[in-house]
């Protein structure tokens, strides 16, 4: 055997305490740049006093007074601003915690790790305290979400994360949850991604992971499965993924992973074949089971290819995929797409640069975007933040209240239209076709300039929240016609023949790429698709923008417009649902589609479509007046109702639909109304209930502030339609 032991040099393992002392943590804003920092012993904490938004987040009290009650919608609108309002921060946007996924943290622990970079004990301790809470309660495992059963990638990735961080295999909790791992059958049964990380760790032998050839990166463009047609999170992670796999990179053998060796299998370490388990995977990881062509791809890359693999090609692959790396890492001040891609990267960057490269360094300082502290502990954000897209919407249904142009929200609501104002993309990345990147020049991305990457409904959402607020009497010109027209003109890039729009950049490829989906976990995410929700957002921000600038590029808005809409039709099921796919889920995308086509003068009145829309969300609505959709329908493609009952979220979601339908009975959504006022705190708040949103089908994530930016536009809607009554 020619591995080494290290030992002496084997990072010192960080000192894991109880629980951090939570009146020492504030959260650092700039310019939407978002990281936490934990005022040491002998740092002066009145100095950097905590604000009253890092009590919220930590889950301290806050202790506001009680509101007068709201007698009214618009009663209650006031008063959820006057809660939400404490939450700016001092840029002008909006932040959360943004989680959900359970397999982000372990990624960043074992990079962390392999990189010999020192975790702070008050770091280690809030991460191990998150990953326990969010344990499932039965069996002590981890799902692919927080909502979700526990999974072998979920529990055996979070057990290595723990201890990594420096928690004893005897703890009880370990205990459990390795009984659970070994009934599932052990690590060999999890899904692609998490026996690269384990490989990469040195706990499993490289040749149990599927081949991830760079030389897909070598192919000339017009080869119909090339990376660069892939959806743009797929080939991202695809793309550090294969520099590591070709090097076949592992990080130093420590006692401690030689300890998990024996922990995380069901069988002796020895004699595990590892290359006949490439294709082992529990059912329940098993979303999406590879396609018998992937199945035989891989077969030929492993039993095959090898003999054809000359080192020149290998080191031509590898040196591209560096550069390509290098790229991504260049435009986006190595913030890089996404929290999978982002420790990726970095570690890459070691692995070719060393461990005192400024690469490392910077990628090392950049892992901090990602990391949120809650009441639970210290958990990983799905992207560096929330901060454009929940302060777009946020304006937004501060506006369809019609509360803009009261004095009150005015200084709360410029604060925020500079922050737009800051954060509007500027202009393309250098050597945009190289890189594959979409034009972005005048787009907002969803969490700050940094990151970088335009997405169409981001752009779309900012770009009615400024266009609107800059019209508002009292209100600053922040852009000019030309930085408008800049938006304008990358949007119009983004439709696809079907007349739909998907979210980074139209779709590039053929959905039967989704054939060599090797992820397991996730369905539909080889390509771009068409989603009602970005089509929509797209359409309304054109509608919008022309009703101020009626001659620039009419005739081409136009077209677009009709186009869009006909695919909204087209992607309406045959019950009269559309199938949301960012948020949960029929409800979701109701209330988009709902808003397209009352954005072209369909209402229930005149149009089909919307009478059948609303139909279907009408026979979803329960007794207590509200809705209840569980993450369940995105699975399953069948509206499914939450245990729970009632959500606020998806009651407000309905609600606006059937505002936007001009649904002719005000009843069902006075009922609706009712059961979100009757779900507000005394002062102004509400409470987190059940998760809200979704990517690739099966994984969950938080947006924890859509409980108070869609009830409140829901409530202002209604405000503004039949005035500042009161519900009977
Ligand atoms: C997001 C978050 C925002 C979301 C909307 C803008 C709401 C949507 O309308 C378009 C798609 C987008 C931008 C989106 C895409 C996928 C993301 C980035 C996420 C759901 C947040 C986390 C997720 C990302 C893929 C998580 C990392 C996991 C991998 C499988 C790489």
């Amino acid at each position: 055997i020619d591995e080494e032991i290290s030992d002496a040099s084997a990072p010192k393992r960080p000192k894991l305490q109880e629980r951090t002392d939570y009146t020492r943590w504030r959260m650092l804003d700039e310019a939407g740049r978002h990281t936490w920092h934990y005022l040491e012993d002998g740092e002066d904490v009145e100095e950097w006093p905590q604000s009253l938004a890092d009590k919220y987040f930590l889950g301290l009290p806050m202790d506001l007074p009680d509101l007068p009650a709201a007698k009214t919608p618009l009663d209650s609108v006031k008063n959820g601003l006057e809660f939400f309002q404490h939450l700016q921060l001092p840029p002008g946007n909006w932040g959360c915690e943004y989680g959900g996924p359970m397999f982000l943290l372990p990624g960043l622990v074992v990079t962390w790790s392999v990189t010999e970079t020192p975790i702070p004990s008050h770091i280690a301790t809030e991460i191990k305290n998150y990953l326990f809470a969010r344990a499932n309660p039965d069996d002590g495992g981890w799902g692919l979400h927080i909502e979700g059963e526990s999974t072998v990638f979920g529990t055996a990735m979070n057990y290595t994360a723990l201890r990594l961080l420096g928690v004893s295999e005897e703890e009880p909790r370990m205990i459990k949850a390795r009984g659970t791992l070994h009934k599932m059958g052990g690590a060999t049964r999890a899904p692609h991604w998490a026996k690269f990380w384990l490989s990469v760790l040195g706990v499993c032998q490289w040749d149990i992971v599927n081949p991830v050839p760079p030389e897909f990166w070598l192919l000339p463009d017009w080869v119909p499965f090339h990376p660069w047609r892939w959806w743009i999170h797929m080939r991202m992670v695809f793309l550090p993924m294969s520099f590591v796999w070709s090097k076949r990179w592992t990080g130093k053998l420590t006692p401690l992973v030689l300890q998990l060796r024996e922990e995380l299998f069901a069988e002796s370490y020895d004699t595990i074949n590892w290359g006949g388990n490439r294709n082992n995977i529990h059912e329940k990881d098993n979303y999406h089971p590879k396609s018998w062509l992937l199945k035989t791809a891989f077969w030929a890359l492993s039993n095959i290819y090898p003999y054809f693999r000359v080192e020149s090609l290998k080191q031509k692959a590898e040196n591209w995929a560096f550069k390509l790396i290098q790229m991504e890492d260049k435009n986006t001040d190595f913030s890089n797409l996404g929290p999978v891609n982002g420790p990726m990267n970095f570690l890459a960057c070691y692995i070719q640069e060393g461990p005192k490269a400024y690469s490392v360094q910077r990628h090392r300082e950049r892992m901090a975007d990602f990391l949120w502290v809650k009441d639970e502990g210290m958990m990983m954000n799905g992207t560096n933040g929330v901060q454009c897209w929940d302060t777009a919407f946020l304006i937004q249904s501060v506006m369809d209240g019609g509360l803009a142009e009261d004095p009150k929200w005015k200084p709360m609501l410029t604060k925020a239209l500079e922050f737009l104002d800051d954060q509007q993309i500027r202009e393309n990345v250098d050597d945009q076709a190289i890189c594959y990147r979409q034009q972005r020049k005048g787009a907002w991305g969803f969490s700050n300039k940094d990151q970088g990457y335009a997405v169409s409904d981001c752009i779309s959402e900012a770009l009615k929240a400024v266009l609107v607020l800059q019209r508002t009497p009292g209100y600053p010109t922040l852009l000019e016609d030309q930085r408008i027209f800049d938006a304008i003109d990358t949007l119009l890039t983004y439709q696809n023949k079907s007349g739909g729009c998907a979210s980074y950049e139209p779709t590039r490829g053929s959905e039967k790429l989704e054939m060599l989906n090797a992820a397991e976990v996730f369905g539909r995410i080889m390509i771009e698709y068409d989603y009602p929700e970005c089509t929509t957002a797209v359409v309304t921000a054109l509608s919008l923008f022309t009703k101020y600038y009626p001659e620039y590029r009419a005739a081409d808005i136009k077209a677009f417009k009709e186009r869009a809409i006909s695919y909204i039709r087209r992607a309406q099921y045959p019950d009269g649902s559309w199938y949301g796919s960012w948020g949960i889920c029929f409800t979701y995308a109701g209330m988009f589609a709902l808003e397209s086509l009352a954005s072209i003068g369909e209402t229930y009145e005149n149009s089909e479509h919307v009478r059948k829309g609303c139909k279907f969300l009408l026979s979803k609505q329960r007794d207590d007046g509200g809705w209840s959709e569980s993450y369940r329908s995105c699975e399953r493609g069948i509206y499914t109702e939450h245990p729970t009952g009632s959500q606020v979220v998806m009651t407000a979601w309905s609600c606006i639909a059937l505002l936007e339908a001009h649904y002719p009975d005000r009843a069902p959504i006075e009922k609706a109304l009712k059961l979100i006022m009757s779900r507000q705190q005394p002062n102004g708040e509400w409470l987190q209930e059940a998760i809200e949103g979704v990517f690739n089908k099966s994984c969950m994530i938080s947006y924890p502030n859509y409980k108070f930016i869609f009830p409140m536009k829901a409530l202002g809607m209604f405000a503004k339609r039949y005035g500042d009554i009161a519900l009977p």
